[in-house]
């Protein structure tokens, strides 16, 4: 069984990272990504996600932003061999005492941590969070989300991206096993949303059972 714990600054995607892996377990896609198997959702809890009051989100019509205040919670079961694995998102805005007691915990019992950044914001104010993480393995995965936010010259961006996370975890001792290049939403318009979904969902699928 294995603990995966997704961690990262406010909005960097880690809800919907989860909620994507989700619908890809729900609808059978799961089977069709690279390295993919046959998964069931054996619960998940989404009761800690926190409506923001009048926080509409500027692309949709009745969506409502959200903000996570406990930790969301997903567990799925390979079909074949019956392993049953949990992935765990707390909150990001590490200000408030209870969403901090939830990456506390989750920093602790994951077996696995995938650090999540987004390309649309400063990596030095998502670095503030991690710095403030005091229980890391060392060892960790990191994924890159929202890369249909990069303009121009992604493969660059993304290769600066990866120098400059590296650089910042190797400091305190820590080596970047893999990085994970993902979209997590169903972005409309981005010519390569499905192959970047797939990402999102291959990550988690590989971590899981590697
Ligand atoms: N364009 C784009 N938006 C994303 C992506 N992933 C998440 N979002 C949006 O970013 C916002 C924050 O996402 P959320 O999952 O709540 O972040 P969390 O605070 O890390 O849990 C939401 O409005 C999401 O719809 C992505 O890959 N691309
Ligand atoms: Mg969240």
């Amino acid at each position: 069984m294995v603990n995966i714990g997704l961690l990262g600054d406010i909005s960097a995607g880690k809800t919907s990272i989860l909620r994507l892996f989700v619908r890809y377990l729900k609808v059978g896609e799961i089977e069709n990504v690279k390295g993919g198997i046959k998964c069931t959702v054996v619960k998940t809890d989404f009761s800690g996600e926190a409506t923001v009051p009048g926080g509409e989100k500027e692309d949709s019509l009745n969506q409502k932003e959200t903000k996570t205040i406990h930790p969301n919670r997903v567990v799925f079961r390979e079909d074949s061999s019956g392993r049953a694995h949990t992935i765990f998102a707390p909150g990001g805005d590490r200000a408030r005492s209870v969403i901090r007691m939830g990456i506390i915990t989750i920093s602790r019992i994951a077996t696995q941590i995938i650090a999540v950044f987004s390309c649309d914001r400063a990596l030095e104010t998502q670095f503030e969070f991690f710095r403030d993480v005091r229980f890391f393995p060392d060892n960790i995965y990191v994924c890159i989300n929202k890369i249909d936010l990069i303009e121009k010259d992604a493969e660059k961006k993304v290769e600066e991206l990866k120098t400059k996370i590296v650089d910042f975890f190797k400091q305190r001792k820590i080596t970047v096993k893999e990085f994970f290049i993902t979209c997590a939403e169903a972005v409309e318009g981005f010519e390569d949303v499905q192959t970047y979904n797939d990402h999102t969902a291959e990550m988690i699928l590989s971590i899981s059972t590697s």
